[in-house]
């Protein structure tokens, strides 16, 4: 079932994997200006699994990408400007500045789910988005990432569990780079492969060289058509590795100099551009072309994101609330109204309140945190009370407790 690519197919994916790259290249300097206000973390060298897999999905389809997944985001077409502007919190971003990192999507146009800081929870919610898709008659596939740190979580089993039992048309690349923060993969799981994880929910599951685009893509191709065709999700292993820390902060001093080594002789665009000159898919002129149409681009959107005012101090709590009117087309079930829940108002004081809870005495006299209602009256001395209060819970458990033990001893000593 493995499609051939095109030449102009070959050439989308080595044009991917360069802007991707470009993009983060541009970022670390954007970085070292102080101009990135949040994290920056790096998908240096796991280039072809954001794109190969992204590229294998159709427009309406759906993903989510993690951290490491730029690359994905460029192949569904998100211009580099908005990547940069959403690093650098500027008002012209997705989130209008309300965020310095990934956590934006586009639900109207690209079909992208933001990313969700706490990891696995993507598997749950893409699972829900590819069953929606099925109750709406659309025949999309989902499709998420997650690190190999990231598939010891629960909501990994939760969610790729529940994904099994509702035959949901999800994709999930599981993408092992052998490190998760400064733990290296042995010391996480006893698995030799991560894909075999899949067994426990009856699903199937590949395993791939993450640092061959080509075999990525066609694995990942195969994956979304069988999801496609009702067959249930599947579970993608890529193989590779974090080329950088986890973030630009890690160094990542831990990582063995002979493992940096043979990963970075295994560098997936140089590999690719090997792969293309042999199949003669790739000449000097078309590589120049490709370059300079890169930089170009990407002079342009930086030019744009720099000159993109921060967001305005009077907006800072616009946005930050869904008041489901203007923000969001699903709307919230208001159990309070709105005008009650969302600033300034927050603070007003609950309406659930429960008479006597919160304001009881304890069996001392003092303060309780919790009234059940069984303290003193108020105009008891607290010695009396405090005799009640020991004494009428001593008497109870005791005859509980002959109660249930004697049937049990009889039997023993009958034997
Ligand atoms: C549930 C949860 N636990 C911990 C974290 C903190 N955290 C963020 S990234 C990370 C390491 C993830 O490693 P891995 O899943 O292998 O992804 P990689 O960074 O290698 O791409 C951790 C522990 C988190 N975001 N969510
Ligand atoms: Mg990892």
């Amino acid at each position: 079932m493995k499609k051939e690519l095109t030449r102009q197919q070959h050439l989308d994916l080595y044009y991917y994997m360069r802007l991707n790259r470009a993009v983060e290249d541009m970022m670390v300097k954007l970085f070292r200006q102080n101009k990135i206000v949040g994290g920056l973390y790096s998908s240096l060298g796991q280039e072809a699994i954001s794109v190969g897999t992204a590229y294998a999905l159709e427009k309406k389809d759906w993903l989510a990408p993690m951290i490491r997944n730029i690359g994905a985001l460029l192949v569904k077409g998100v211009p580099p400007r908005d990547i940069f502007m959403q690093h650098m919190a500027k008002y012209d971003s997705p989130t209008k500045g309300k965020d310095g990192t990934s956590h934006f999507g586009d639900l109207d146009d690209l079909h992208i789910v933001s990313p969700i800081s706490m990891l696995g929870d993507l598997i749950p919610v893409m699972t829900g988005v590819a069953m929606a898709g099925r109750y709406l008659g659309q025949k999309i596939v989902a499709m998420t990432w997650i690190g190999d740190g990231g598939s010891s979580t629960g909501v990994f089993h939760e969610g790729l569990n529940f994904a099994a039992v509702q035959k949901a048309s999800f994709v999930l690349i599981l993408e092992n780079n052998l490190w998760a923060y400064s733990t290296p993969v042995r010391k996480q799981v006893p698995l030799e492969n991560l894909a075999d994880r899949a067994k426990s929910y009856g699903i199937d599951s590949y395993i791939v060289d993450g640092n061959d685009v080509v075999a990525v893509y066609s694995t990942a191709k195969e994956a979304v058509e069988r999801a496609r065709a009702g067959e249930g999700p599947i579970l993608i292993e890529a193989k590779s590795f974090r080329r950088m820390g986890h973030a630009q902060h890690d160094p990542a001093e831990y990582v063995p100099k002979e493992m940096r080594a043979y990963w970075e002789a295994r560098d997936p665009i140089a590999l690719y551009e090997k792969f293309l000159s042999s199949e003669k898919l790739l000449d000097a002129r078309s590589k120049k072309e490709i370059e300079e149409k890169i930089d170009t681009l990407l002079a342009k959107e930086r030019e744009f994101a720099e000159n993109s005012p921060m967001p305005p101090a009077e907006l800072a709590e616009t946005g930050v609330y869904c008041t489901g009117d203007d923000c969001h087309k699903i709307r919230a079930k208001w159990e309070r109204p709105v005008a009650e829940v969302t600033p300034p108002r927050s603070s007003v004081e609950a309406v659930w309140t429960v008479p006597g809870f919160g304001s009881g005495k304890g069996s001392g006299g003092a303060n309780a945190p919790i009234h059940f209602g069984d303290t003193r009256p108020a105009d008891a001395k607290p010695a009396e009370a405090g005799k009640r209060a020991v004494k009428a819970p001593a008497k109870t458990a005791a005859k509980k407790t002959v109660k249930a033990a004697q049937p049990g001893a009889s039997r023993k000593a009958r034997r």
